[in-house]
């Protein structure tokens, strides 16, 4: 990687293609021994093709801006694979920096491969809501919904953008003013998808906090309480009528992960009681860090249980890692999930809420239990195709309740988890029990094409995932008029130009 990626967003793309967008600016103060690389990243698009080589070499990471970028700067932008397999590059800031301004702000979708959408021809589309949901709307939430357009919350607010006609259907304001996005970081999912209830998409919003975002950081406090509040909203015309329904976690967290499990449970954790995001800005820090009062016990949301009764910590072990800014939380193949990072620090760190390099593994309680084996490679699957597989089952009931999720982990990064998806698949098992016969999603408006894991689960107990491609597996489709007019009419590292033009006071 030639470019500063640090605090980057990705996906893969329709074809398995990895990209990694953004980052930060060159840092020119070495504050220590770690060193981010000598390229301005904020308009970059790095990209990984998976590969099963031993040597490193063949799949190395491709970046050359001269042919491959945004067309504007980004530090924390949210990036989305959609429904024809692209990505949308969702808002951030022209710079780095911590809360967001209307002279930084980037209030703009662009596309990789660029489109032309509304006659935008390869430039960044203009996005009101982002605009509007200023000072605390960096790395938006962003979900790919049933019908192909898109849920985005920023701030105390959401909406429905349809990308291809570029219109927002701005949906009631997240309730009591809770704000969800950067520095004020709450988390996001999508709930799971499923025949049954025929896709209607669900989104669940937890934590952040209630700071007034106007406020400058030495009126905000690291012992300002974070909130407890998880927000629902179902996105069809009566739920939206409906509203929000509010529910309150065990305990605040700013800053935490929600990572959906193949059951359709949700696992919350890390995070903080206390504080907002970011380092070095606010009142009270502790060594650095805006936020503080870890919350160190994970807890599982079920969204299909009563009200009142879905969330429990029951059995969950409490961790003595303080997991805050720059943590990290994610469902692996598999079945465990993976918790890392915490660096509330301007660099590596080892003042209380230091640089973290501790990895833990939690294993929710179907990890102990027999589990059901998918036991050959997963083929690739089209629309609505069926495809049958191999599996070994434990002793199952005629009774037996047998799922199969196919899921995107997503791309973790400051509490955004972007393509986190799980579609519940129709499933048939044969009469000896050894062969599923399973219908591939329906569109790409359900399952964006591209990579996932396929998880079967038996009575609540997945198995280990297993990887699979969905859709077609082709490149996303490629505007080679929208691209060459990007290239042509906009600059590479714009941000560097600006600072040496004296049009940009070049803080960090
Ligand atoms: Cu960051």
């Amino acid at each position: 990687m030639r470019s500063n990626s640090f605090c980057a967003g990705g996906t893969f793309l329709g074809n398995g293609t990895l990209i990694n967008v953004g980052g930060n600016p060159v840092v020119e103060d070495h504050t220590a021994a770690a060193d981010f690389g000598d390229l301005d990243g904020l308009q970059a698009i790095r990209m990984l093709e998976p590969c099963d080589s031993e040597d490193v070499d063949d799949c190395d990471m491709y970046e050359d801006h001269a042919r491959i970028r945004m067309a504007s700067p980004r530090w924390y932008s949210t990036v989305l694979r959609i429904s024809d397999g692209s990505a949308m590059i969702i808002g951030g800031s022209t710079k780095g920096g911590w809360i967001n301004n209307a002279t930084t702000n980037n209030p703009t979708v662009e596309y990789f491969p660029p489109k032309n959408i509304d006659d935008s021809n390869g430039l960044p589309v203009h996005l009101p809501f982002l605009v509007d949901t200023l000072n605390s709307n960096l790395f938006p939430i962003a979900f790919s919904l049933p019908d192909g357009t898109v849920f985005i919350a920023a701030n105390s607010d959401a909406m429905i953008y349809n990308w291809r006609t570029n219109t927002e259907r701005r949906l009631p304001g997240i309730p009591n003013g809770v704000r969800v996005t950067y520095p004020m970081t709450g988390t996001g999912l999508l709930l799971p998808l499923s025949p049954s209830n025929k896709y209607t998409p669900e989104i669940l919003l937890c934590g952040g906090s209630t700071i007034d975002d106007t406020k400058p950081g030495y009126e905000i406090s690291s012992q300002d309480p974070a909130s407890a509040q998880c927000s629902r909203l179902v996105l069809d015309d009566n739920g939206i009528a409906a509203g929000w329904q509010v529910e309150q976690m065990p305990q605040a967290r700013t800053m935490p992960d929600a990572v959906l499990l193949p059951t359709g449970e949700v696992l919350i954790v890390n995070g903080a009681g206390t504080g907002i995001s970011g380092y070095g800005n606010v009142l009270n820090q502790v060594g650095e860090s805006n936020a503080d009062n870890p919350v160190l016990t994970p807890v599982l949301y079920n969204p299909s249980a009563p009200s009142g009764q879905r969330f429990s910590s029951d059995g969950m072990p409490t961790s003595d890692i303080p997991r805050l800014y720059h943590s990290v939380a994610t469902l692996t193949p598999s079945g465990k999930v993976m918790i890392a990072g915490s660096n509330p620090n301007l660099d590596r760190s080892e003042l209380k809420y230091g640089t973290e390099y501790r990895v833990e593994w939690l294993s929710p309680p179907y990890m102990s239990k027999a589990r059901p084996q998918i036991s050959e490679e997963v083929p690739p699957i089209g629309w609505s195709e069926q495809v049958t597989i191999s599996v070994t089952l434990p002793l199952v009931g005629k009774r037996a309740d047998i799922r199969v999720a196919l899921m995107d982990l997503g791309y973790v990064t400051h509490a955004v988890h972007a393509n986190s998806r799980l579609v519940y698949l129709t499933a048939l098992l044969s009469e000896d029990k050894q062969k599923l016969t399973i219908t591939g999603p329906p569109n790409g408006n359900v399952y964006p094409p591209g990579p996932g894991w396929l998880y079967v689960v038996v009575d609540g107990v997945p198995s280990v995932g297993l990887k699979v491609m969905v859709g077609n597996g082709k490149s996303p489709a490629r505007d080679e008029a929208a691209l060459q007019n990007l290239l042509k009419t906009t600059d590479v590292d714009q941000y560097e130009e600006a600072k040496t033009n004296g049009k940009n006071d070049g803080a960090e």
